[in-house]
Parts: C-alpha cells; structure tokens; sequence
C-alpha cells in the first residue's frame, strides 16, 4: 500500500498552551453512544431470559456460525491441536512457563502481625472462585491472552476457570487459543464471541456457569457489556475498564530510529484507534523516525491499520527527558517504552504506566507474549488508578483478627472511646461489658 499518505502530527511541547497540550494527549474519543448501550442491553436482556438458545441465535446472527455445542469438546482440542506447529506449541508453553515464573514471584503472601500484646491480625487469601477469561478473536486471534489470563487464574487456585473466545464461520475457535486455553488448565471453554460472552458468563446459562468476575481484553461491545455487568450486584465484577491498545516510546538522540519506529508500528498494527505517542529531546531523532514510520509501514500485512492509528498518533519534540517523564506521568500509558542511554535514571521518576520496557533491547512484544509480565493492562489514562492483571486480581484478600484477654485490655478503651464520639453505643458496651466480665474498672466514658 501507499503509505506515503501517513501524516503523523509533529508538535512542540514548550510551545503549546494548556489546552493545546491537553488536546495532544488527548486519546481517540470513545462514543459510549446509545446505540451500543441499547444494543447490549438488548443483547443480555436476552441471554437472562433465553439462555442457550439465545446465544445460538445471537451467534448466529454477529458471528455467522451455527453451534450445536457451545462447549468446546474433547474432540475439538484434540483437532485444533493437531493443527498447530510443532514450534508454535513449544512457543505457547515456553511463554507459559515464563509468564508462571513471574507470576508465582509476585504474588501476593499471606501477613499477619501483633499490632499491641495479645492482638493478632492476619491477611489470608482465597481465590475468586469462579471466573470468566474472555479471549478476542476478530482481524487477530489472541492465544498470548489466554495464557495471560489463564496462567494467573491457575496460580491463585481459582476453582471454576471460563473461557470464551468467538468462533469462525465454521463453529470452530482458532486452534491456538484452544491450545494455550488447554495448556493453562482452563476448565471449560466456550464458542461464545461478543456482548453474548460477557453475558453467559455474567448471569449463567444451562451451559455456561455464572462467574464473580469477568477478566480481558475486547471490542467496544464486550466493554460495554462489561461495564453493565459490572453495575449490577447480580452480574459480575471485572478486571479494570478497557480501552484502546496504546505505547508512548521516549527515546534521546541516541536511540536507533529503526528500532523506535518498530515499537511504535508495533502497537499502531493492533487497531486503527491504537495510539502511539513519540518523545524526544532530539529533533535529529524524530526526523528520522518519522522516516523509517513511513518505510517500515509499507512493508506491514496490516498497514490499512496501521496507518488509521498513526493519523491520531504524534512526535513531540520536548526540551529534556525529565519534562519527558512529566508528559508522560500526564498521558499515563498502557506502554511506556524508554528508549534512552540510561532508562534506569528515567524509571524513579515514572508515577503512572501498565507496563516499563528499558532500554534498547526490550522490544514492548516481548512483554505481550512472553518475558513472563502480563499483557492484560490498563489503557486510556486508567494507568493513573489501575495495575494490569496480576494473581491479585484473581484473589480476595480476607483479614483475621484474634485478642486474648490481654489483647482487649489493651485496645478496648480506644475502641470505647472512638465508638462514643460516634455515638454508636452498642459498638461500646461490646467492649465495655467484656471488660466488666474480666474485673476491670470501667472508666471508659
Ligand atoms: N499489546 C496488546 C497485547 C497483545 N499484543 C497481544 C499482541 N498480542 C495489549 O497490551
Ligand atoms: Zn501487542
């Protein structure tokens, strides 16, 4: 293709005003129009009611496939398997084993701790336990999530594992995520694409089990249908909001141009509302860039995609890395690339990004498919208040408490106290006729 038509905007920081820089970090608009939400309302409104029948029927009319089993069977993973490479399978459990290895190091540890003589509190940690792992297939099948999602899941002990991911026109799920779906241990799969997905799992059917929480990434339905769900007590909770896939690179002047406009290209080919964002304190750099954009693009099978996100991306032109970190703490991205002679002296002064890859040697791929981090994580500024998934996610976190006598003693008078200011005086006498029952003088108000 053409792609001598891509235009990325080049700016200058120094010289925006307020607005204008609020405007160059601004990401693409994401209509929550009444169309999709009617439409998914519509969508579980109807699965509630008809359960398997209506998924059949609404993959039918979304995915243009007649399911007769909505499970995947036996049989299917065995075919699917038998399909793949023999390298593509040792690739799918060499990133399996990675992914677990800095998944188990970074879990969370059960606490506990003597917070005065004779009070012990505790942390204990349970699994969720039934969740719902949702793996798009649309331009792209995704088997890298499945293991995303399906490794942490195992991890944390979850008890009940769902995955959904669309099926082809011929009532298949591609092969590759069936395989990595069965390499992580999920316990059942789903031919379910879609708003439909999210809502099996959500509320249940005869054959899809109802889960507590609904985990990974999506199009615009499957987030809006999670975020319905979601603000129902009777649906189910979800792993962050989802937006657009997106990177922001800071590279100086002695970055490789190759290399930097291969990481951005690298993030544009996901969808046309990708963003990719450029800062450098070399023009030198973002001249040379936004050449080897244009050459590396049209040698891309996805390039039509790419070349949609590039129109939205920029190449800012900033007066030192430091200010580089500010704008980019501003931006918060999903992917945060530095690029840069010594990444490290940049890292303490980053607040807000999914996920960090230094240096030049750390292309952002690896860590979508298998350094071992997690490729599921926020975008579209949710980088400020959310982490990516992580065992955590797939875990609650149950606090335990036990006082002796002596441990009463010493903390029930602050108790009294503070449930007095409160007014709450039930909350008081619990304390109070304890200490009554052991002897004590009463002189808590
Ligand atoms: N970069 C994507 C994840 C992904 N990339 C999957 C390739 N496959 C969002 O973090
Ligand atoms: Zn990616």
């Amino acid at each position: 293709m053409n792609t001598k038509e891509i235009t990325v905007q080049r700016l200058a920081w120094a010289q925006l005003d307020e607005a204008a820089r609020r405007e160059a970090l601004a990401r693409p608009a994401q209509s929550r129009n009444d169309e999709l939400r009617v439409g998914v309302e519509r969508i579980i409104e109807a699965v509630r009611k008809g359960g398997d029948a209506a998924l059949r029927e609404l993959s039918a009319t979304y995915d243009h496939c007649t399911l007769d089993a909505i499970e995947v069977g036996a049989a299917e993973f065995d075919a699917a398997e038998a399909t793949l490479a023999p390298a593509l399978k040792a690739a799918i459990h060499e990133a399996a084993a990675r992914i677990e290895t800095f998944h188990r190091a970074t879990a969370p540890q059960p606490a506990g701790v003597d917070t005065a003589p004779g009070v012990r509190v505790e942390r204990m940690l349970r699994p969720i336990t039934r969740v719902g792992l949702y793996v798009p297939a649309g331009t792209a099948p995704l088997p890298s999530t499945a293991l995303m999602l399906g490794v942490p899941a195992r991890i944390a002990g979850c008890r009940e594992v769902v995955l959904c991911s669309p099926a082809r026109a011929d009532g298949q799920c591609d092969a590759a995520v069936l395989y990595a779906a069965r390499v992580t241990g999920v316990h059942k799969v789903f031919k379910l694409g879609g708003a439909q997905a999210i809502a099996a799992m959500a509320y249940g059917t005869a054959s899809v089990p109802g889960c507590d929480k609904l985990f990974g990434p999506g199009n615009a339905w499957v987030t809006e249908a999670k975020l319905q769900v979601s603000s129902d007590p009777e649906g189910a909770a979800i792993d962050m909001p989802a937006g657009p896939s997106e990177v922001l690179v800071i590279a100086d002047a002695q970055a490789n141009p190759v290399f930097v406009a291969a990481d951005l290209l690298s993030q544009a080919e996901h969808g046309p509302d990708s963003q990719v964002i450029l800062l450098s304190d070399s023009d030198a750099l973002l001249d040379s860039v936004e050449r080897e954009v244009q050459r590396q693009c049209a040698e891309l099978p996805r390039a039509e995609i790419a070349v949609q996100a590039l129109s939205r991306s920029r190449l800012i032109r900033v007066a030192s890395l430091d200010q580089a970190v500010q704008v980019s703490n501003r931006y918060a991205p999903e992917h945060l690339i530095l690029q840069v002679a010594d990444p490290r002296a940049l890292l303490n002064g980053i607040d807000s990004a999914g996920s960090v890859f230094l240096g030049a040697w750390t292309p952002e791929s690896v860590g979508d498919y298998c350094s071992g981090s997690n490729h599921v994580l926020p975008t579209y500024g949710y980088a400020r208040s959310y982490s990516g998934v992580s065992v955590a996610s797939f875990q609650k976190q149950i606090t335990v408490q036990q006082l002796s006598a002596e441990g009463l003693r010493a903390i029930g008078p602050c108790t009294a106290i503070l449930a007095a200011a409160e007014q709450l005086e039930a909350h008081r006498r619990a304390v109070t006729l304890r200490l009554a029952a052991l002897g004590d003088d009463v002189l808590v108000p």
